[in-house]
């Protein structure tokens, strides 16, 4: 008999920098329900989902930083309803946050994400790893990605658990345009991979038309869920955050590569799939039966060589 789990992203719309973490939270339970209510059991929430996208700022006051936008506890009372809820209605979730500990007398940060599970533990965390943007201060452009000044790169590798009958993954935003990212899950066996994003409308770097940036995210989601063949839920947060837009397009898509559901909308919205999880089951043992066809003696250069160096001609 097939496993069948029905799993929902809980898209949220934009929020701006007065709304608070029990705006946000009020709102994320708003959704919980609604993916209960379509009969789903595990949701998929965005990254840094309790505050607006603030690596767009430029803020010098890092203790600020930390009380406006950073948790040195998960779940606080602010975000306890969310987790609370969940329990109630016997659901499990993934959810992105900014992550303040200390750790061998230092303070670390990481964009981080975890996985709830029914009974309300949390059950696997993970850092991100691929952090975008820049860590100095561009004054002439339109708006920052400061990823790279408020996170460390995370230092929990890229892992999957069993939870609730399958074998997921998590990642975050960035990471999905690495293919590196989902070959190591999919050689862990991941059936799922959860993943939040928070992805600028405007390209920061060069003028770029909002469809194609659209039409990138969805060939990566596309082509990584069929090339790993596994599930892949991916839940934004969208729209305009204070007049800095965002884009939609939360969506599933099953191990064929095939989108299974699709926000319609920039605002809060729940979309949701009765995922067969044994439908990756065949890939996994034809197409793309990895023991059998893979070649890692060819693929040294993956792990050794970061940044592209060119051989020069006929060598
Ligand atoms: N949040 C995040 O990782 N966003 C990036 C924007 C890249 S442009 C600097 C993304 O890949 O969607």
């Amino acid at each position: 008999m097939s496993r069948h789990l029905k799993i929902a992203a809980a898209q949220l719309g934009p929020l701006h920098r007065s709304d608070t973490r029990r705006d946000a939270t009020r709102r994320l339970v708003n959704l919980l329900r609604e993916a209960h209510s379509m009969g789903a059991r595990f949701v998929v929430f965005p990254e840094l989902a309790f505050t607006t996208f603030f690596p767009r700022w430029w803020m010098p006051d890092q203790d600020e930083v930390d009380s406006l936008y950073f948790e040195s506890t998960i779940p606080s009372a602010d975000t306890q309803p969310l987790f609370d809820e969940a329990k109630r209605l016997g659901m499990g979730f993934y959810i992105g946050y900014a992550e303040k500990i200390e750790e061998g007398g230092r303070i670390r940060r990481f964009n981080t994400a975890i996985l709830v599970a029914p009974d309300g533990s949390i059950v696997g965390k993970y850092r991100k790893v691929h952090l975008p943007g820049h860590a100095d201060h561009k004054p002439e452009a339109a708006f920052q990605h400061l990823e790279k000044k408020y996170f460390e790169v995370g230092d929990l590798g890229f892992r999957v658990w069993r939870y609730m009958n399958m074998i997921a993954g998590m990642l975050i935003c960035n990471d999905r345009r690495w293919p590196e990212a989902f070959r190591v899950l999919a050689l862990q066996g991941a059936e799922l991979v959860a993943l939040g994003y928070n992805t600028p409308t405007e390209n920061l770097h060069y003028p770029e038309p909002p469809a194609l940036r659209v039409h990138h995210h969805l060939i990566m989601a596309q082509a990584m869920a069929f090339q790993n063949a596994t599930w892949l839920v991916e839940s934004g947060k969208c729209g305009f955050e204070d007049g800095f837009r965002m884009f939609g397009h939360s969506l599933i898509v099953a191990p064929t590569g095939e989108i299974a559901a699709k926000s319609l909308t920039e605002e809060d919205e729940v979309i949701a799939c009765n995922c067969d999880l044994d439908l990756a089951a065949d890939l996994k043992r034809t197409m793309f039966n990895f023991a059998a066809h893979r070649r890692p003696e060819h693929y040294g250069l993956i792990v050794e060589r970061v940044g592209a160096q060119v051989t020069p001609a006929n060598e």
